[in-house]
């Protein structure tokens, strides 16, 4: 473990300037400031003014403390870094290994497979990151965001990451946010990052957890109230009592998952649980600055005693009341808490026998999680009861790992017939060699991860996957059964007698300290200038990028409708995880994964579209093969919330590759929005949501307008149907300036190069 903090001069630098910052914007404003707000304007980018930005309007500019790249987006945003000509990246940044291992036998085998199979990824990745100035996390290491809240999260500072959860570090009172390499690409070459000025949701925490109800219920269940797009574009910010009564690490997991909700992050004001878990982590010294600066690394009391007057949106809830929830299935914000599951579950034909248990991932495998889950393993053996379920754990760090089996906590639920997967996502983003998968039967698995799409942890789109804190997956597992509730109901023991599973408990932080013999970091060379990268033009699994071409200089013509997507379509539904991560450093490669999870519209089939050149039906990519080598431009047109969940711009650079020229949905999840625009797309939402029911599936499709292309100014779009008809539409779009440049250049990185060679 480290003595000292990694950076610890940049943070020291951030809080010297940060009372300044605070004061000149609360001046400015004429009024108190919420956190969200202390932090946005204490980043402001050295060119960017200080105004009073408006909430949801304005594009600002920041400079983020640091960058986070987790392996499978790290390699094509280092692809685009190698592009921009600088010697070193401009910001502390990281890189760590934790997508790339299966979950097959256990996590010592496991590792050795991935190390081998993806030798040549991690090679790259490391030998980067020693050119550029990166930390290096090795596989095994842990999972990216549960490395960095033990190691690089600090009150008040502001990163991106190249990960939807990146937003976890909100637990130590950060603002973090998940973002496409292209993003992490600019900061790391000491460019501005740009941030649509958010909205700001205040969420005020009555009362106090207590028994079964853990602080992934407050999530669930916010999740339920605001719905999967109900955060986009805003910062939720959480406050009251039942904050500051809280773990740190419990709060990680509230904003951890605070990405299902579309949020752009969520964040928690400083307190003693975070001086707490900052202590135990080896950084007493940054907790003794945060110490020192507290009152800017928290909103204004006035914030917190009137939240009404300063948050566009205020949701109380009341943890004394608050009931376990599980989530699901195929969404995560379908909430229902555990005395109604019965009912539920009854009602929508949901299978209630449970196979399989997961805990761990980035979100909740905490010393705190582990320590309560084991407080239930525990009773299997003290109540003669058998767990009827399998039983999985994925620990979020190597830290984490040899002090819960130090603990003798893994002892235990190897007891109840437990397996340990490596520190890595592995089951989280379909890397679960699950045996049987293949059969598509339909089953179910409760779990204590994110996300729940279909198909997402074994492929199996007949999997109906729930999301519960780790406690309540424990006790399903130990039950087997879908609609036990442990806080009511029995299960009978080995002696025939109904016995009740007693509240889980446990320690928020190990009382003996946190301990690791190797955490897996490799520090950068000091001198990385005469380092070679080299990347095999042969290789399968990686690709140096070629600049994609400039937008021709005119409206675009008889564009053909590749697909109408139907329903949600998530980045997992645009470019699929679990078997193709290892083409996510090949950009041609990982192309035969588009837009194969999505749903036709016209025939409600998956990877099925109708092909104009020659009217048959054929896989999505191999349409669209076609359509780019006749040269024809395609359009896909989306339904809400398009491009859902993961960070991945593969979803973007992927059609981009393809040719299609034109995204248009009923609305856009923030960061694919973003990596659209970043990759040259044109990214466009139906004026009138109404117009999604007048595409038709053999339309020709023409763009006009982008001759004379400005901020806010809807461009035309005309539909030429096949008998003839004509259908006239408007389209919005959110493109500034300078995402108007990107654009005609063709994409972002080209105007990079430009400036670098000139
Ligand atoms: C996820 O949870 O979906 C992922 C896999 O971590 C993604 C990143 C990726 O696709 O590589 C995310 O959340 O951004
Ligand atoms: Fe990994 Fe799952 Fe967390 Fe994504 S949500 S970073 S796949 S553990």
């Amino acid at each position: 473990m480290t003595t000292m903090a990694f950076d610890i001069e940049m943070i020291k630098k951030v809080y010297a300037e940060m009372p300044a910052k605070v004061e000149a914007a609360r001046k400015l404003l004429g009024r108190p400031l919420t956190l969200s707000e202390k932090i946005l304007f204490s980043h402001l980018h050295t060119d960017q003014k200080l105004e009073g930005f408006e909430r949801g309007g304005s594009y600002v500019d920041f400079a983020p403390d640091r960058v986070a790249m987790q392996d499978a987006t790290a390699q094509m945003a280092l692809l685009q870094f190698m592009q921009a000509g600088r010697p070193k990246v401009a910001v502390p940044s990281t890189v760590h290994c934790d997508h790339l291992i299966s979950a097959k036998v256990e996590a010592k085998q496991d590792l050795q497979v991935a190390t081998t199979e993806s030798k040549e990824v991690y090679d790259f990745l490391a030998s980067v990151s020693n050119k550029y100035g990166l930390g290096f996390w090795k596989p095994g290491a842990g999972i990216i965001h549960q490395v960095v809240l033990e190691n690089y999260a600090f009150p008040g500072g502001m990163m991106i990451g190249t990960d939807s959860h990146t937003v976890n570090a909100g637990g130590l009172g950060m603002l973090a946010i998940g973002v496409g390499g292209a993003d992490a690409c600019d900061v790391m070459a000491g460019l501005a990052w740009e941030l649509k000025w958010p909205k700001l949701i205040g969420i005020k925490l009555k009362g106090k957890l207590s028994g079964w109800t853990a602080p992934k219920d407050v999530i669930l269940k916010v999740a339920g109230i605001l719905t999967v797009k109900g955060g986009t574009g805003a910062i939720v910010e959480y406050f009251g009592e039942g904050a500051t009564s809280m773990s740190c690490t419990g709060k990680g997991t509230i904003c951890n998952m605070g990405a299902e909700i579309g949020a752009t992050t969520s964040t928690f004001g400083y307190d003693a649980s975070m001086s707490r878990y900052l202590t135990s982590t080896g950084r007493a010294d940054v907790a003794a600055l945060a110490d020192g600066i507290a009152e800017h690394l928290t909103a204004d009391a006035e914030v917190y005693a009137n939240p009404t007057k300063y948050f566009d949106e205020v949701i109380e809830i009341d943890l004394d009341t608050l009931e376990p929830h599980l989530n699901g299935p195929f969404t995560p914000d379908l909430a229902t808490p555990i005395s109604k599951m019965k009912e539920a579950a009854a009602a929508n034909g949901w299978p209630t026998k449970i196979e399989v248990g997961l805990i761990g991932s980035c979100t909740n495998s905490s010393y705190e999680d582990i320590s309560r889950a084991v407080s239930l393993a525990k009773q299997v053996a003290q109540k003669g009861l058998t767990t009827k379920a399998e039983y999985m754990i994925t620990p979020g760090s190597e830290q984490v790992r040899y002090t819960i089996e130090r603990d003798g906590f893994l002892d235990v639920f190897s007891q109840i017939g437990a397996k340990v997967f490596a520190n890595a996502c592995g089951p989280c983003i379909g890397m679960w060699e699950r045996v049987g998968a293949e059969k598509k039967e339909k089953n179910t698995i409760v779990h204590s991860f994110n996300r729940n799409f279909a198909k997402r942890a074994d492929g199996n789109p007949n999997t109906f996957a729930f999301v519960g804190s780790p406690e309540l997956v424990t006790a399903l597992a130990i039950a087997g059964d879908l609609t036990f509730n442990p806080l009511t109901d029995t299960l009978t023991n080995d002696k025939g007698e109904q016995v009740k599973l007693d509240p889980p408990t446990g320690d928020e932080l190990p009382v003996k300290g946190f301990a690791v013999e190797d955490a897996g970091f490799q520090a950068p060379a000091e001198d990385g200038s005469k380092v070679v990268v080299a990347v095999d033009p042969a290789s399968k699994r990686l690709q140096l990028l070629d600049p994609f071409t400039a937008w021709e200089g005119t409206d675009l013509k008889s564009l053909r409708l590749l697909i109408k997507a139907k329903g949600k379509c998530t980045t997992d539904h645009i470019s699929m995880a679990g078997p193709w991560l290892k083409f996510r450093g090949h950009l041609d490669n990982i192309s035969n994964n588009l837009l194969i999870g999505a749903v036709n519209f016209f025939n409600e089939k998956t990877d099925n579209v109708k092909s104009q050149i020659n009217g048959n039906y054929d896989t999505v990519p191999n349409t669209q093969r076609a359509y780019k080598a006749a040269g024809i431009g395609t359009i896909v047109v989306g339904d809400e919330n398009y491009g859902e969940g993961s960070s991945r711009e593969h979803a973007a650079m992927e059609p981009r590759h393809l040719g299609v020229r034109v995204v248009l949905t009923k609305s856009f999840a923030r960061i694919h929005e973003t990596n659209l625009k970043k990759q040259g797309m044109l990214a466009l939402t139906f004026a009138d949501k109404a117009d999604y029911e007048k595409i038709q599936e053999d339309d020709s499709i023409d763009v006009t307008g982008l001759t004379s292309f400005a901020p806010g100014t809807p461009l035309t779009l005309v539909l030429t149907h096949k008998d003839g008809t004509i259908d006239t539409i408007k389209a919005n779009h959110t493109y500034n300036q300078q995402q108007i440049e990107w654009f005609k250049a063709g994409g972002a990185l080209n105007i990079i190069r430009k400036q670098v060679a000139g």
